[in-house]
């Protein structure tokens, strides 16, 4: 049995003035008591390393700037890659990436994984941005995804810790099409780290499900491409802004194996098995065997 023992490293709210130093230092901590669970990775949410700033309308570029990361690692974040390496404990983390391409700047909402020796072995871009691109003041807060950073190009798997893994960020993990592609290439476990506020202000009757839809959105793609899902909330109230729990790590039969109980910092742990994914892959799911792509072509017409 493949087993991978997975920690889920979810953050509690990250106010504006906390520095990336205070965040690191309280991952870092994580990371120590992942291990000491016997954690071969840590997954950590989304956007981890700063406040959810999108919720607000950044007028001036520098101060937009000022949110993402122009390398990775850099010296905030190094202690958190030499820990990893020193503990051989892998992880992923979600970031706000300023990448300087071909002379332009280009905003991501990105995700990487890490390996037990603290290298980069992948690298995510967010494919489904949310919210909308321009000051909409009706709003109790903005959610300005569409306007800080640009869709990434898809979804990839990598073979690590024992075997093939994909990641997603937040947004991604409400689309049917995420899992699939990532399924379509044998992934076996998702890492989802996600910013998710309890009020959704184009549909506030949604509030009180806000919870009951990250976990259905979570165990559906588990379940319907026989895979492990992780998904890892940055939680609680940053800048009055109130952000769902709800981390879980769910099963390839759909099951919610692990949960974290708080809206603060938590780490919660599951001892995967990566053979686990074959029973469902190899019968309900055998994508070759069952799956009829000339009947689903308008899902990748416009
Ligand atoms: N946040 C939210 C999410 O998809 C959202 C945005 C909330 C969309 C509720 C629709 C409904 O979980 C991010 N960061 O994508």
């Amino acid at each position: 049995n493949r087993y991978l023992n997975v920690a889920m490293g979810q953050l509690g709210p990250i106010q504006r003035a906390d520095d990336r130093a205070s965040v690191v230092r309280r991952m870092c901590e994580m990371m120590r008591e992942a291990k000491a669970l016997g954690a071969h990775v840590i997954v950590y949410p989304e956007l981890a390393l700063t406040t959810f700033f999108p919720r607000w309308y950044i007028e001036d570029e520098h101060e937009l700037d000022a949110f993402y990361e122009t390398e990775m690692p850099n010296a905030e974040t190094l202690p958190l890659f030499a820990l990893a390496r020193e503990l051989g404990v892998g992880f992923y983390l979600g970031y706000a990436e300023l990448a300087i391409e071909a002379g332009r700047k280009r905003r991501f909402n990105t995700a990487i994984l890490v390996s037990g020796q603290g290298r980069i072995i992948a690298k995510y871009r967010k494919v489904h941005l949310p919210g909308h691109a321009e000051h909409e003041p009706w709003r109790r807060f903005q959610h300005l995804e569409k306007r800080y950073f640009e869709p990434g190009p898809g979804f990839g798997v990598t073979r690590a810790f024992g075997g093939v893994v994909g990641m997603a960020l937040c947004n991604d993990r409400r689309w049917a099409e995420t899992y699939r592609v990532l399924g379509l290439q044998g992934c076996e476990m998702t890492f989802i780290g996600y910013n998710t506020p309890v009020h959704n202000a184009p549909a506030p009757a949604h509030d009180d499900l806000s919870l009951f839809h990250n976990q259905l959105a979570l165990q559906a793609g588990a379940y319907q491409n026989g895979m492990w899902v992780v998904g890892v909330a940055k939680a609680g109230v940053e800048e009055g802004v109130d952000s769902i729990g709800g981390s879980c790590i769910v099963a390839p039969s759909g099951e919610v194996v692990s949960r974290c109980l708080t809206k603060d910092d938590e780490v919660m742990v599951a001892r995967c098995s990566l053979d686990w994914c074959a029973i469902y892959k190899r019968t309900t799911f055998d994508f070759d065997k069952h799956r009829q792509p000339h009947a689903y072509g308008l899902i990748v017409e416009r």
